[in-house]
């Protein structure tokens, strides 16, 4: 990465807008900042009313500009945004004008990527970041913020300071006469990484929950032909968004859609019924229904009657109950399309469900795929230390350090450029 080169970027969405932000990053920015206001002087942090013009004295358009000086600024360089008309003809001028100013157009993150390397941010406030901007429902943004604004970062860090603690006082038993230690400690960093391996589990519980989120929430309803899986999905969501009919086999292919309940994100499908089909294409959407399942976090199981088994990890709804006289199993939902009953019944067992599965996921540590491997690293490192454990600290001390690396390389404190770059690169341009 080069970091001498001055980047620039649209920081604001694409497209025709009131506003378009213009974001340029550099060392030493104060003379172009001078050139865009037509003044020979400036103020940091404050706004300029410019008519900016190229250099053929033509103007681009009248703007607003800022100067953020060094360190101080999002990248910790020297910052710039300019506030401009949103017109895509504007931003094409500006950005011939700074090309002309030996500046090149940011690649995906690199703002945020300069901002890591000058210790603005780490890994996990950058995974916020990228969080935040894909937040869709409220519990998302407050779930991405947490991690943004560090919550995330002083957890890491305090299980990374306590692993280096352990490793180095195993070390020194080696090496240091028993009477120069504190008393015990060999019991003590023992016990003490039994519950940072808990710890550690604990949260690791809260991925699933984490991930429901993050990518929404998984709800599929199945079942087999005809028994109104589709008149239910179409109740849910509001809209006549999938084919209802009276023929078994209507519905052949996984229907979604998202809806937010509770300020949860959920993405509920509608699948083909389950039954024995000799129709190829029947028999491909059974399959995909089998993979809807696979990925649920919730199934809605559709029946017309009571079943033999009533699984305690589905919602079990006997639909059409219209059409039955008894309806006295409390261990099912009793809906009716036709004559609209059960919905409110079926929402609120829904919201139930995901507010267990978010448990007290809300005040852990935000996970995802990254550090969700590392961290998996990290519990299997200590388990080793404990479980390897014979009286040689040597190898003790060398697992629980191995467990204090992967929590770095979540921090970004040990970072291998394919993780910095494997992050920056799920950042949009301009940021
Ligand atoms: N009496 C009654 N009929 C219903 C009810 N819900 C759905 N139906 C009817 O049952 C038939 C099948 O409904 P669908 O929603 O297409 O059923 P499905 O489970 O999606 O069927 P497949 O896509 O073939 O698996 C349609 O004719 C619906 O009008 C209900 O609550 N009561
Ligand atoms: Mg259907």
């Amino acid at each position: 990465m080069n970091t001498q080169d001055t980047i620039f970027a649209l920081s604001s969405a694409p497209g025709k807008s009131g506003v378009a932000v213009v974001r340029i990053s550099g060392n030493d920015l104060s003379k172009l900042f001078e050139r865009i206001i037509n003044k020979n002087e400036h103020i940091v942090r404050h706004a300029y009313y410019t008519n900016f013009k190229d250099d053929n004295n033509d103007l681009i358009d009248q703007c607003i500009a800022i100067f953020f000086s060094a360190p101080n600024s999002f990248t910790g360089e020297d910052v710039i945004e300019i506030y401009s008309h949103g017109a895509s003809a504007v931003i094409d001028k500006i950005f011939d004008f700074l090309r002309g100013y030996n500046c090149r157009i940011a690649n995906r993150g690199e703002f945020s990527q300069r901002a890591f390397y000058n210790n603005k941010m780490d890994l996990t406030d950058v995974d916020g970041l990228i969080a935040l901007l894909d937040a869709q429902t409220d519990k998302q943004r407050q779930s991405a913020l947490r991690s943004l604004t560090g919550n995330d970062s002083k957890t890491y860090t305090d299980w990374r300071n306590q692993m280096i603690e352990i490793s180095a006082y195993a070390a020194a038993i080696l090496d240091y006469d028993e009477d120069d230690l504190p008393k015990d400690i060999d019991k003590k960093i023992l016990e003490k990484t039994k519950t940072l391996l808990q710890e550690l589990k604990n949260s690791v519980d809260g991925f699933h929950a984490s991930r429901a989120l993050r990518n929404g929430f998984n709800i599929v309803l199945i079942g087999e032909t005809n028994v109104g899986k589709s008149s239910i999905f179409n109740k849910l969501v509001g809209s006549n968004r999938a084919i209802v009919s009276d023929i078994a086999g209507t519905t052949r292919d996984v229907v979604s859609s998202q809806i937010d309940l509770d300020g949860y994100l959920v993405n509920l499908s509608d699948t083909a019924g389950i039954r024995e089909s000799n129709d190829i294409i029947e028999k491909i959407g059974i399959e995909r229904t089998h993979d809807e399942i696979e990925k649920a976090d919730l199934i809605i199981h559709v029946y017309n009657n009571i079943p033999e088994i009533i699984k305690s990890d589905e919602i079990t709804v006997i639909n059409k109950s219209d059409l039955l006289t008894d309806k006295s199993n409390k261990n099912v939902i009793y809906t009716s399309v036709n004559t609209d009953t059960g919905f409110d019944i079926l929402l609120n067992t829904i919201k139930q469900k995901m507010h267990e599965l978010m448990g007290n996921s809300e005040s852990k540590i935000t996970i995802n795929e990254r550090t969700y491997e590392l961290l998996k690293e990290a519990i299997s490192e200590l388990e080793n230390a404990i479980n390897k454990y014979d009286g040689n600290y040597d190898i003790f001390a060398e697992h629980v350090h191995r467990a204090s690396d992967a929590i770095g390389k979540i921090l970004g404190v040990i970072t291998t450029s394919e993780i910095a770059d494997a992050t920056f690169s799920r950042l949009c341009l301009g940021k």
